[in-house]
């Protein structure tokens, strides 16, 4: 039987020829004027506009930034260009989806199910195994010297308690980790100097430890948990308990300390409780202090991870009072100061870090590290820098950006008569986070911002009751902010990073060693099949493997047969070598279908529960004769 597949696939492909150039000609007969030309990019196009003229990018030009957008609850990553605020890609991550096959994929489930706890296994079992959905805010790109270098790029799901990598290079995700002992991720930020080195993650909510419905009434059992996770290894490093909760994070430019917001010091259950207090506080931790201890082993081991004690008192952390319940944290690119944003407060808190060293020593009072304390308006949340001295801080209540300077703010807090804000500039409406270009480096360079605003009502063409949000971009290249764009999105955007183009080197095609797709070169090996040339059905038990190559317009394969019942894997290698020459593979009526970019083997693992004919189709259009690349899949009834 399997040489029989084999022959016929073989001629298929050579009665509609295989070569790279046929299928490039067939894209650029369908495609009316697209050129498929291997990507290199004239001068011309490669231009951009610059903040100081015009925010548009015509046709043909190209984005100075690449934008990383969340998108919350959508559980996914979107990658937007800067300043034409188009989108450019979906990087699926904690979500399924239907076009590339997230989710459902062996490549991809490997990813969704290798770094959960064995309890979230045994959870899963009748659940189908992976997590279906995931909420996804905080994505940040791996740093080396305070800039970003273009390797990773890591985000939370708060909704399951897990953390992404990504590789830069595709634009996949390649890790996903569960921590344990926790019970939500929220704030993630990675750490600067020298390099990411460690992705710190806020635990949000407090839970018994272990959680195990025993204790649910005794209070004094809840835990507040902050991890490190290793960004090479996507392992946890080690976890510090803390005192109240933990809302944001971010970290300083000397390797040195990071630094949480905690709106919940009260350890309420309720939202009366939670704004109880007068004042919260953020909590700092001493990277070098808590690695000390690990290497000395003054931890607990709490199912597999170190742990430390860095409640009040312990020599890990401090913890400095700020107003009522802060939100974000975010560092400045000067590397001195850290700006704590007020929420339930009108006033933001700034930090200078180079005090935080005297205050591990206990030489001056945790509210001696703060040096100006601005008021600003209602409802501060997120605070984000052009590189010049100057702030600029979300405020969700009064839908405003509001522009402030640093030194000014210091001067006033010392008693100097002087007005630190520059400039109110309304937004539409309840704006979140915010993002300079590049602000989260000490490469800042006071461009562009993006203020991610939560409603949008009446400034768009309705829709219904659900509505976008508006993600509005301001050139503040200028003394004055100015809004150019308003762009509505799918929920929930939180938080972007605007990185310059420069940082970020994607390949054009896969590599065929990609790690992403080893598992399948090492079962082809096994199998004695060579993935780029072999198309044959391979018979093991009630196993079944089916190897087949693409290239425009054919399927190795136009047909191949299995028994009712056999576990099928279908390999697909996509030999094509022309740029953005996707295929994708999708049988009719079993609910299959993954994407096969370019060089890249995707397989999909399912059972031939139903007898009789389906046809096999590529998903991805490829080809003029893109419609005709298909194939039919025989499922022998049982006792046949
Ligand atoms: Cu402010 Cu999750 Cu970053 Cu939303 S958090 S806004
Ligand atoms: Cu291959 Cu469409």
């Amino acid at each position: 039987m399997q040489s029989d597949e084999t022959r016929k696939g073989l001629s298929r492909r050579q009665l509609l020829g295989s070569s790279a150039a046929v299928a490039a000609a067939g894209a650029v007969g369908v495609g009316g004027g697209i050129t498929l030309t291997g990507g290199a990019v004239t001068p011309a196009a490669a231009q951009s506009a610059s903040a100081e003229g015009s925010y548009e990018v015509k046709p043909g030009e190209l984005d100075e930034y690449y934008v990383f957008f969340s998108s919350g609850q959508s559980g996914e990553v979107r990658v937007v260009g800067c300043p034409s605020m188009r989108e450019l890609m979906r990087i699926p991550v904690f979500n399924r989806d239907s076009a590339t096959g997230w989710g459902q994929t062996n490549e991809s489930r490997k990813v969704l199910t290798e770094g959960l706890t064995p309890e979230t296994v045994e959870f899963l079992k009748d659940r189908g195994g992976i997590h279906l959905n995931g909420d996804l805010h905080h994505p940040h790109p791996s740093q080396t010297d305070g800039t970003y270098d273009g390797r990773y790029l890591y985000a939370n799901d708060k909704a399951n308690t897990r953390v992404c990598r990504i590789r830069l290079d595709v634009m996949k995700c390649d890790k996903i980790i569960e921590l344990p002992n926790q019970h939500t991720v929220h704030g993630l930020r990675v750490q600067k100097y020298p390099k990411t080195g460690y992705v710190f993650a806020n635990g949000e909510d407090r839970v018994p430890m272990p959680n195990d419905g025993k204790t649910m009434g005794a209070k004094d059992t809840y835990r507040c948990i902050f991890s490190a996770i290793d960004g090479e290894t996507m392992k946890v490093a080690w976890q510090v308990m803390v005192d109240g909760n933990l809302d944001n994070v971010d970290a300083d430019y000397q390797g040195k300390y990071c630094f949480a917001t905690c709106y919940d010091s009260e350890e309420g259950f309720t939202l009366a409780e939670m704004m109880g207090a007068e004042q919260d506080w953020i909590v700092i931790f001493n990277l070098q202090r808590i690695e000390e201890a690990v290497a000395k082993g003054d931890v607990q081991q709490i199912n597999g991870v170190p742990v430390l004690d860095g409640r009040k008192g312990s020599p890990y952390t401090r913890y400095v009072p700020v107003p009522n319940s802060p939100h974000g944290i975010n560092t400045a690119p000067d590397g001195i100061h850290v700006v704590a944003n007020g929420k339930l407060s009108p006033t933001v808190t700034v930090f200078d870090v180079r005090k935080f060293d005297d205050l591990f020593d206990d030489k001056i009072q945790p509210r001696d590290t703060v040096v100006a304390e601005p008021e600003l308006g209602l409802g501060p949340l997120h605070t984000a820098f052009d590189g010049k001295g100057n702030a600029y801080t979300t405020l969700f209540i009064d839908s405003q950006v509001c522009k402030w300077n640093i030194e000014d703010a210091k001067k006033a807090f010392a008693g100097e008569q002087v007005d630190p804000i520059r400039q109110k500039l309304d937004v539409h409406y309840q704006p979140g986070h915010n993002h300079t270009s590049m602000g989260q480096t000490k490469e800042a360079d006071g461009k562009w911002l993006i203020s991610l605003n939560k409603f949008s009502k009446d400034r768009f063409l309705n829709v219904g009751p659900l509505k976008p949000e508006n993600d509005q971009l301001i050139d503040i290249s200028g003394d004055e902010m100015k809004l150019v764009h308003d762009g509505p999105s799918f929920a929930e955007p939180h938080d972007a990073t605007i990185v310059h183009r420069s940082k970020i080197n994607p390949v054009h095609v896969w590599s065929r060693d990609d790690p992403f797709f080893a598992d399948a070169v090492t079962q082809a090996k096994a199998d004695g099949v060579d993935l780029t040339a072999d198309s044959k059905v391979i018979r093991d038990g009630n196993k079944v493997r089916v190897y087949m190559t693409s290239v425009a317009p054919a399927f190795g394969l136009e047909e191949f047969t299995v028994r009712q019942g056999d576990e099928v894997t279908v390999y697909v290698t996509n030999i094509d070598d022309v740029e953005d020459l996707t295929h994708g593979f999708c049988i009719i009526n079993y609910g299959v279908n993954m994407e096969v970019a370019p060089q890249a083997t995707a397989s999909v693992t399912f059972t031939a529960s139903k007898p009789g004919v389906y046809w096999y189709y590529c998903s991805w259009f490829c080809h003029a004769m893109h419609m005709e690349m298909k194939g039919r899949m025989l499922v022998e009834p049982q006792g046949a």
